[in-house]
């Protein structure tokens, strides 16, 4: 069960983050709106808010996701991928340090994402990306060991259309993963029922189980029925001008 989550309004200077998709450049006032909606989306999970403001030095700074590893029992701060990335986590780190005693870090020369790292009851999966190296993986499956958890290695490195893990499933609780097809026959993954997504959907794999509501990005038919023929309550959220910087709804924030 969730109760709080930190959050980062985004920059003015958003549109000059990285990305690897040719959607146009985001409007920055409608970001600004639809990051509004989604605070709104997690405080209606009840979630209580940790607002950060906009950081200019860090044009993705609103993925706060990437910066952290959030787990009951003690939190990694990571050492992202992106050169651009790297002093993110400072900010964060002192955010996190009041909340948990526990506090580890990725050293270099280990890079690891936030993205790249999906909790499925108590259980790991860590991909190892463009942006989280073998490193960064292992020094975090060494972390989550000593916290009691076990983990599992997935090299996503080959695949061209996800750049994190998580860009390409998510965990909805329930034994239940929902999964795109190029990562179905991941090790590990035969426990869990699987639920497909339609390639044309793919971006909606990055969808959010807050508590009992899954929180998914609007404009996919396919999903929405397919979560709610199993009985889950969704919420719908444009992402439009964040799926334009490679982001998703669980990058935009650090859930505990
Ligand atoms: C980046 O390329 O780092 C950002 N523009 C997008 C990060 C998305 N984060 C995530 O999927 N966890």
């Amino acid at each position: 069960m969730f109760t709080r989550a930190i959050v980062r309004t985004p920059s003015a200077n958003f549109a000059d983050g990285l990305t690897s998709v040719d959607l146009g450049k985001p409007n920055y006032k409608l970001a600004l709106e639809q990051h509004a909606a989604y605070c709104r989306a997690l405080e209606d999970c009840g979630l209580s808010l940790t607002h950060l403001p906009a950081d200019e030095r860090y044009p993705d700074s609103t993925f706060v996701e990437d910066t952290a590893v959030l787990t009951e029992r003690g939190v990694v701060i990571t050492r992202p991928g992106a050169t651009s990335r790297l002093g993110e986590i400072e900010e964060i780190r002192g955010v996190l340090r009041q909340h948990c005693p526990r506090v580890f870090e990725i050293e270099a020369p280990g890079t690891l994402d936030g993205g790249d790292v999906c909790e499925a009851a108590s259980k790991f999966f860590i991909g190892v990306s463009q942006r989280t190296n073998a490193f960064g993986a292992a020094q975090l499956a060494t972390m989550l060991s000593a916290l009691g958890y076990n983990s599992t290695l997935i090299d996503i490195r080959g695949l061209s259309n996800i750049l994190h893990l998580k860009s390409g499933l998510a965990y909805l609780g329930g034994n239940r993963m929902l999964v795109i097809d190029e990562l179905k026959d991941s090790q590990g993954f035969s426990r869990y029922e699987l639920i497909g997504i339609d390639r044309t959907e793919a971006y909606g794999a990055n969808c959010l189980l807050i508590n009992d509501r899954v929180l998914i990005a609007s404009g996919f038919a396919r999903l929405r029925q397919n979560l709610e023929r199993r009985n889950y309550e969704v919420i719908e959220l444009d992402m439009s001008e964040f799926q334009k910087m490679d982001g998703g709804l669980s990058c935009l924030s650090l859930r505990f």
